[in-house]
């Protein structure tokens, strides 16, 4: 879906652009001075249907994208029934702590420990094709939680009360095993671009096994 949306505004960027640079292209070539001495062409002003040409399209251009990013971004950030894993995203300078929840069960808690261990960061490990909804809070500054191969970025706000639908997301499109390179989106101090994570996707028996080893009280 964020994919389709993407191509869709690059096709009608693209073919905006084409247009565009025909018309400079035609007025510069065919429109040019040719002798020392000629008159000025006929100046256009106050011409109503011209003025009226480049006040609608460019309104119905503007309408057109909002209508389609409204559309998917409406889809996009429904929370809606239970997911089967739940975690929760706290984001401090500079690093990550991700408490997982999922059967029942909470998990130990993984975080990052600022600066020294930033080229490891925290790992998320979920299992593939599940519904996994997120949490995000902060105490600081506005983080922004990013996985960019998830095509999904959402802001971290301080100060948004647990239970508010805004600060939730939930994503069901999680299905190829791997490890995926998070990072933080918004600049949120000196540490900024050490503030890296990632998520590992792993098979249902993986994350079993993972949840009876890392289950919150259990010895490591
Ligand atoms: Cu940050």
């Amino acid at each position: 879906m964020v994919q389709s949306l993407w191509n869709g505004a690059w096709i009608a960027a693209l073919a905006t652009g084409a247009v565009v640079i025909a018309l400079i292209l035609w007025a510069a070539v065919f429109h040019r001075k040719r002798r020392a001495k000629a008159e000025l062409p006929p100046q256009v002003r106050y011409n109503l249907p011209i003025e009226m040409l480049y006040t609608l399209i460019p309104l119905v251009m503007v309408s057109v994208f909002f209508y389609f990013t409204a559309r998917d971004s409406e889809v996009l950030s429904k929370v809606d029934g239970d997911a089967t894993v739940k975690v929760k995203v706290e984001a401090f300078q500079w690093s990550w702590r991700f408490t997982t929840t999922t059967d029942g069960k909470t998990l130990q808690p993984v975080a990052g420990t600022p600066v020294s261990d930033y080229k490891q960061g925290p790992q998320l490990v979920l299992p593939v094709n599940k519904k996994v909804e997120f949490d995000l809070s902060t105490d600081d500054v506005i983080h922004s939680f990013w996985v960019p191969e998830f095509l999904f970025k959402r802001d971290v706000i301080p100060g948004i009360p647990e239970g508010n639908p805004g600060r939730k997301f939930q994503i069901t499109t999680l299905n190829k095993p791997g490890t995926y390179a998070g990072r933080c989106a918004e600049l949120c101090g000196v540490d900024h671009s050490r503030m890296l994570f990632s998520v590992k996707l792993v098979s249902q028996q993986e994350f079993d096994q993972y949840i009876a080893t890392h289950q919150a009280g259990s010895a490591q």
